[in-house]
């Protein structure tokens, strides 16, 4: 299959004839479902995909904690506060796991945060964006965890185990996410004439940002070819998308609510949406740092760096003083 696979820069991938034996019975067991696990061999552009496409996740979910955090204290009842700080705590999981699974690659948390903080890494696009109303919360769950669900469920049969593994229990917790962020919806449209206003312009603007997260159309995308012939990737980005639309936009009809896209269109005979083209100037200029508050969310990153040294240092003053008592003890018993 991955020999007929053309990659979209011009290049095509290799057959598995054109591949050193080493390549060809990694390739081989990558065809054959199995999973590759950390001190197997691997290529080096395998490794370096998934470092790249694991801490980029981590990431987004340490980044994408920002937004929604900033709701927390204003929260409209007590339950509604600590479902939030519930979700927003997971969020820190999510990326503990993803750290932990791109480790095993050969690259520091320290290293990774490097490059969070000099803005060699990227996060996701969608939290460069200001969360401004309650209702924004609830689009938040309803479509940014959601489409992180369309992402994620087939990354879950990614080829490389650690990665696989940590997508399984983050799935199941980011659909705890989306209904979350369903359900105060739910409850918002049948509010007042406000409220219900509210949660429209929350889909407004939060509507063509959640179709960029699945990343550029599959004819711009440098990474997916090689991506999908490994079996990191399942699906392309425009697969996805499409998914997305066509689970969303029922849901969107049950809220009682518009879809900003004057092109959405049932289609028969695909037996999915047509929709329109997402602004991909936008996208390309909030990737490369100047959205609308890449500069506060990376700002509060690296404050949270600085913020922490004293504990980190006091974290290796402990092992070194540790350290030294155990091998006193050794010297001592011997
Ligand atoms: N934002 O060749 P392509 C969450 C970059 S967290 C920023 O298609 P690939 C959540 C891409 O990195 C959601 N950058 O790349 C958390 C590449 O640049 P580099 C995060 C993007 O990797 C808290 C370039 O564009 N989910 O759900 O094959 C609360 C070309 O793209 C984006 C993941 O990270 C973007 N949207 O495909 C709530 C999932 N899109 O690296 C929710 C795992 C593309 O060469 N990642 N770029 O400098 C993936 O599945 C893939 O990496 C992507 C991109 C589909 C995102």
């Amino acid at each position: 299959m991955y020999a007929q696979m053309v990659k979209t820069d011009g290049t095509r991938i290799r057959s598995l004839d054109e591949m050193e034996p080493e390549e060809r019975a990694f390739q081989e067991r990558v065809d054959a479902g199995q999973k590759i696990e950390p001190k197997e061999w691997m290529p080096e552009g395998y490794r370096k995909t998934l470092i790249r496409q694991i801490s980029q996740h981590a990431h987004s979910e340490i980044v994408g904690q920002l937004p929604e955090g900033n709701w927390i204290t204003r929260a409209p009842t007590l339950e509604r506060k600590a479902i939030l700080l519930a979700k927003v705590q997971d969020e820190a999981g999510h990326g503990l796991y993803l750290y932990c699974a791109a480790e095993t690659l050969g690259i520091s948390r320290d290293e990774m945060y490097e490059q969070l903080h000099s803005g060699k890494a990227k996060y996701s696009s969608i939290f460069n964006y200001p969360t401004l109303t309650w209702a924004d919360i609830g689009a938040i769950g309803w479509l940014v965890d959601g489409a992180a669900i369309m992402n994620q469920v087939p990354l879950q049969r990614c080829s490389y185990g650690p990665y696989s593994r940590a997508m399984i229990r983050i799935c199941k917790e980011e659909s705890f996410h989306q209904r979350q962020g369903f359900d105060i919806l739910m409850k918002m449209v049948k509010g007042t004439p406000a409220q219900k206003a509210m949660v429209q312009d929350a889909l407004n603007r939060w509507w063509w940002p959640s179709l960029m997260m699945f990343g550029p159309s599959d004819d711009a995308s440098v990474h997916s070819a090689q991506s999908m012939a490994w079996k990191i990737k399942q699906n392309s980005n425009d697969e996805l998308r499409q998914k997305f639309v066509d689970q969303t936009v029922p849901q969107a009809e049950y809220l009682g609510l518009t879809v900003p896209d004057p092109m959405l269109k049932w289609n028969e005979e695909k037996g999915g949406y047509d929709f329109g083209e997402p602004d991909w100037e936008e996208f390309f200029n909030v990737i490369a740092g100047n959205g609308p508050c890449n500069a506060e969310r990376l700002n509060a990153r690296k404050q949270a760096w600085d913020d922490g040294a004293w504990f980190r240092d006091g974290l290796t003053a402990h092992a070194e003083k540790a350290a030294e008592h155990r091998a006193a003890a050794r010297i001592a018993a011997e």
